[in-house]
């Protein structure tokens, strides 16, 4: 039997944390062979909810949930940690402008980074599901310079889920028969959900839609489900963000199916003409526990438009947490 690996989540006793921890315990992240230990991080006023969630974790008697480590430190939560999941952020509050919003997700990452960089294994790979999600990837990216900075990722796969769902929704093809979307770019409104590559059974998805559904509706719809989800169950989405969650880790450590590529922010390398070092969402194949950016796609004019726009806002919002001091 495998040796267990150290699963770090902050966050841990909020609703994502809810949803997710109970699935990396069962080993839907990291398979069914491979015991872990969680290693939770909440802040101190959430420590007593915090311990009702291991109480369930423990009623659970999940096989390969070997221990469980809490803490409100992060030095203490992150020792040796393998995977980290940084799900706990600061969400924005009526009237706050983006930099407020940056400045105080600067209050939680910068240290989260500093500690990863002081304790965290030298492998640890790192995702980041609180938002703004790309930047405070970013600030924790460039607070741990021991680190290699392609050890940090951000979250678009949930994006990437709905793009997917979206089209089989459509085409009434189930969502097996899907593959190769992208969404490249900024979680948030700019994301850019790419159909260009997209089949559905094997065939063109463009093909399959009418180009018309696909520019004024399709691209919204996607981009703004998470509105959606709010405004129809009253809070945010949760069981779906933890679903991804698993999806990225499982993918990056695992690898994905030959053939087929999935949705990852990583820091540009360049490529497709996005600014190097934003964390931007690429389509990626994974092997061997290391991504790679699918290379020598066609970008159309309407593509490079929609690209560029995402790339825009997220080097605006490099140059918001540059000015003040985070990176
Ligand atoms: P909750 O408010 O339910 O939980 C957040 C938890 O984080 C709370 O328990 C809080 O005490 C804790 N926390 C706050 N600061 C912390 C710190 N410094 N260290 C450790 N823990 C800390 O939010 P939830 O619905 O779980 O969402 C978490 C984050 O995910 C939010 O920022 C949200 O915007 C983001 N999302 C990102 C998505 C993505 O696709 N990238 C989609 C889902 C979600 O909206």
């Amino acid at each position: 039997t495998k040796s267990p690996v150290r699963v770090a989540v902050t966050g841990a006793a909020g609703q994502i944390g809810y949803s997710l921890l109970f699935r990396i315990a069962s080993g839907d992240m990291l398979g069914k062979d491979q015991p872990v230990i969680l290693h939770l991080l909440e802040i101190t006023p959430a420590l007593k909810a915090l311990n009702g969630v291991v109480m369930e974790l423990r009623d659970c008697a999940f096989p390969l949930l070997a221990d469980i480590v809490t803490s409100d430190d992060p030095m203490v939560a992150f020792k040796d940690v393998d995977y980290a999941l940084l799900v706990g952020a600061m969400p924005r509050k009526a009237g706050m402008e983006r930099g407020d919003l940056l400045g105080a997700n600067g209050g939680i990452f910068k240290p989260q980074g500093e500690a990863l960089n002081a304790v965290a294994s030298r492998d640890v790979k790192v995702l980041v599901v609180g938002n703004p999600a790309n930047t405070n990837a970013l600030i924790a990216q460039q607070n741990a310079p021991d680190l290699d900075p392609k050890q940090f990722t951000a979250m678009v796969r949930l994006d990437h889920n709905r793009a997917i769902s979206q089209l089989a929704e459509k085409t009434g093809k189930p969502v097996s028969s899907i593959q190769n979307i992208t969404i490249w770019g900024n979680h948030s409104s700019t994301q850019y959900p790419d159909l260009s590559q997209a089949t559905v059974d094997g065939q063109p998805a463009l093909e399959q839609v009418d180009r018309e559904w696909y520019e004024n509706s399709y691209i919204s719809t996607v981009a703004k489900r998470g509105a959606a989800i709010i405004e129809a169950r009253g809070s945010s989405s949760a069981a779906s963000a933890a679903s991804a969650a698993i999806d990225h880790m499982r993918d990056w450590a695992l690898g994905t199916p030959d053939g087929q590529w999935v949705s990852m922010g990583i820091p540009s390398d360049g490529s497709y003409g996005v600014p190097e070092g934003l964390i931007y969402g690429f389509p990626v194949t994974c092997s061997g526990g290391q991504y790679q950016i699918v290379q020598g796609l066609e970008v159309s004019d309407f593509s490079r438009g929609k690209m560029d726009a995402t790339a825009q806002e997220l080097s605006e919002e490099r140059d918001e947490v540059r000015k003040l001091g985070l990176v």
